[in-house]
């Protein structure tokens, strides 16, 4: 007989935890029927198709450890199956598209592969294992990231160069933090950093700083008129500070253990609005008014017009939106 399950997954990055699965005959899929048929793929090494779908006897998968491939099928499974939910219970979009309908996973992408991507023409994720000290990118910041492309592509549709790719990438790391602070997981904590577990630099820090983003060497803090010139996962930098900062204010501050200290470039201080109501007001911004031409100066006037809908315009809220925005150097 067929139906949907919960299988348990003993994930590298989350712990042990419940994932939604499906039985068909004597054997179980990774395929969450309960989440629009989302399904985890193994490539084994592959780079082209699907490879084969995840199965297991007894529905529990994966030991922990990259020493069973199940693992990364796993964690892939689950980070999915956290950003549908975040989406589906904090903004009430079901799905991607809003449409129910499931995307799927792949992992075991190629050899020594230390990247993760969306795609829109497979409508899927991809993780690699990494390489040398770096971990499979299957961190549930990182599968939250991915998928939200496949939102912002479905939604504003960012294009992917200038400040909208900017604006693109920092939606991905907004609601990467956003999903990680929600799923509240034990293992992995919510953090305003990017790629934290995946040990991508060999050194354990992480890929992104969202509190001080030119903590990473390369990204920048605030706007300025070149911005729209360099790398988008360097031009996110400013709207990954604008969300730090709308959410937790400017200053120092210590949560669940990592210390930030968020520096405004007018150098006058911002009183945070609480990240729900900071990743409220993005996504409103993001499904409303941004476009695939937005830039800087439009995120702003885009997220001024989802702070007035939400909490009225002149609310202290929509001020300290406003402020978070000056304190990046984006109007005045
Ligand atoms: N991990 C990267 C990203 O999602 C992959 C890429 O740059 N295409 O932005
Ligand atoms: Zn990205």
């Amino acid at each position: 007989f067929q139906g949907v399950k919960q299988g348990t997954g003993n994930s590298q990055y989350s712990g042990r935890v419940t994932i939604g699965t499906s039985q068909s005959g004597g054997s179980y899929q990774l395929n969450d029927t309960s989440r629009g048929g989302h399904k985890t793929y193994n490539l084994n090494r592959g780079s082209s198709g699907t490879g084969t779908l995840f199965t297991d006897a007894d529905d529990v998968w994966g030991n922990g450890t990259t020493s069973d491939p199940a693992t990364a099928g796993v964690d892939a499974q689950y980070g999915a199956q956290l950003t549908w939910d975040y989406y589906k219970n904090v903004h009430g979009r079901t799905g991607i598209r809003g449409d129910g309908v499931g995307a799927y996973s792949r992992v075991h992408y190629g050899s020594n592969y230390v990247n993760a991507f969306w795609s829109d023409d497979c409508f899927c994720m991809t993780y690699g294992d990494g390489s040398g000290n770096s971990k499979p990118l299957t961190s549930i910041d990182v599968a939250a990231h991915e998928m939200t492309h496949g939102v912002t592509a479905a939604t504003a549709n960012l294009n992917y160069a200038g400040e909208s790719g900017g604006l693109n990438e920092a939606t991905s790391d907004i609601f990467a933090a956003a999903v990680e602070f929600w799923a509240d997981n034990p293992s992995d904590p919510g953090d305003y950093l990017v790629g934290e577990k995946i040990n991508i630099n060999g050194n354990g820090t992480p890929l992104r700083y969202m509190d001080k983003p030119s903590k990473d060497g390369r990204s920048k803090d605030a706007w300025y008129s070149g911005l729209g010139g360099i790398d988008v996962h360097y031009s996110s930098g400013p709207a990954n500070h604008w969300f730090y900062l709308a959410s937790e204010g400017s200053g120092a501050k210590v949560i669940n253990g990592v210390s930030y200290d968020s520096p405004t470039s007018d150098g006058l201080p911002v009183t945070g609005i609480g990240r729900d109501n900071a990743a409220k007001i993005w996504f409103k911004a993001l499904t409303g008014r941004m476009q695939s031409t937005t830039d800087y100066a439009g995120a702003r006037d885009a997220t001024l017009w989802a702070a007035g809908e939400l909490f009225g315009v002149g609310s202290d809220t929509y001020n300290n939106v406003a402020n978070a925005w000056a304190a990046i150097n984006v109007g005045s």
